[in-house]
Parts: structure tokens; C-alpha cells; sequence
């Protein structure tokens, strides 16, 4: 399916799905904020997710921050999604790029992973992704766009439960970056 701002393929039984848009519009069970350590929120994404979901979702951030001290780099925390359409939302914190000798990759990898995680134990089976790390952190989308395709399809080759992962991309330079996987991405890694 191609119209230009939408592209998917299907692996195994789960649809991979490329738009360009809002994430705080999209219609899934969950959606995936590209947080702080903090969980205090601040612009790009997370500023969309909490202006939009309302001030609930802060408050339960705060909850977690008293609980277990904010969320490291690499993982994931639930919250409710409040007026969002989704049900929850899963805010991860990607790496700060710092030239790619820091761990980077790994790390991003680890912040698509445990949304996945998330998710899974939240049982949703519709998920959106935002470009993690490429805003405000400054990791190369080029790189980071492989490394978040390559983690979601090992993922769902080992856990089929998702109909649908979601990237949605805010700018049509992002779309074009992602868009060459959602045409070569259901070959050999
Ligand atoms: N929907 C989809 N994508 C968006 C939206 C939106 N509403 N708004 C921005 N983007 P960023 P990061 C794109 O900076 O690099 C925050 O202050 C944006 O164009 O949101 O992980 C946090 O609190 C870019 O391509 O996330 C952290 O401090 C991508 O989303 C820090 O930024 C990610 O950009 C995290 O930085």
C-alpha cells in the first residue's frame, strides 16, 4: 500500500505501517513518548504527548519518579494516556548522540525493545512509535531508522501477538529516510 504519506508491509502476521504526522492522533491502543530521564516532560514529542493526553499523564509520571527515581536511558514506563485516544502511553528515553562511541546504538535498541516490552504486558496490540532520539537528541535518522526497524521486526518474528506497529514520522524528509525499508524491509536482516 503506498498514497505517499503511508506505506506497510506485513511480517508474519503483523502489519508494519510508515505515516507522517501527529503520534497524538493516532488511533492505538498505545503510543510511545520520546522522553527525559526526568519523566517531567519538554518539547518535540513528549511536549505534544503531554499538551494533548492533558496533566494526568504528568501526574502519574511524578508517581513513578517518586516510586523508582525516573527512567534510565534504554528503558520504559506506562502511563494512562488521558485524553489521548490511545489507552496508554509508553515513555521511553532514548540515547543523547555523542558521536556513536557512547553506546548509542545499543542503547536506542534498547528503548524500542522494552516499549515492545511494555506493551506486550500491557497487552495492546496496536503500537505507535515516534522517531526516538532524532529531534532534540540528535541521533542521525539515517542510522536510528535502520536500528528501529531492524529491532521491531526481530521482535514481532518472536512475538506475533502486535497487528500493528506504527512509525509515524513528523516530517516528509523523515518519511523519505524510513521510506526505502518499508519497501527491502521484509527481506534477510
Ligand atoms: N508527532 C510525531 N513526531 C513528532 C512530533 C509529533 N507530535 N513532534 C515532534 N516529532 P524529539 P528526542 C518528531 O526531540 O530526540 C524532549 O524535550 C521530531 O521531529 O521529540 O528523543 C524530551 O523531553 C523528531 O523527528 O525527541 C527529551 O528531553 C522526533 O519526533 C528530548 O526531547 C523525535 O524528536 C528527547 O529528544
Amino acid at each position: 500500500m503506498s498514497d505517499g504519506r503511508s506505506l506497510s508491509i506485513t511480517i508474519g502476521s503483523t502489519l508494519l505501517t510508515l505515516t507522517q504526522g501527529d503520534i497524538t492522533q493516532q488511533e492505538v491502543d498505545a503510543i510511545v513518548n520520546a522522553a527525559n530521564s526526568s519523566l517531567l516532560g519538554g518539547g518535540g514529542v513528549d511536549g505534544a504527548i503531554h499538551r494533548a493526553g492533558g496533566p494526568s499523564i504528568l501526574e502519574e509520571c511524578k508517581a513513578i519518579r517518586e516510586k523508582q527515581g525516573g527512567c534510565p536511558t534504554g528503558e520504559a514506563v506506562v502511563t494512562s494516556a488521558g485524553k489521548l485516544k490511545a489507552r496508554f502511553v509508553i515513555h521511553t528515553v532514548g540515547p543523547v548522540w555523542k558521536g556513536g562511541s557512547a553506546n548509542e546504538e545499543n542503547l536506542l535498541r534498547n528503548a524500542y525493545r522494552n516499549s515492545l516490552e511494555k506493551a506486550r504486558e500491557k497487552s495492546a496490540t496496536t503500537l505507535a512509535f515516534p522517531s526516538i532520539s532524532t529531534g532534540v537528541y540528535g541521533f542521525p535518522i539515517e542510522r536510528a531508522s535502520k536500528i528501529a526497524f531492524a529491532t521491531v521486526r526481530e521482535y514481532i518474528r518472536t512475538y506475533p501477538h502486535l497487528h500493528e506497529v506504527r512509525f509515524v514520522v513528523f516530517s516528509r524528509h523523515d518519511f523519505e529516510v524510513y521510506s526505502p525499508l518499508f519497501r527491502d524491509g521484509a527481506g534477510p536482516p
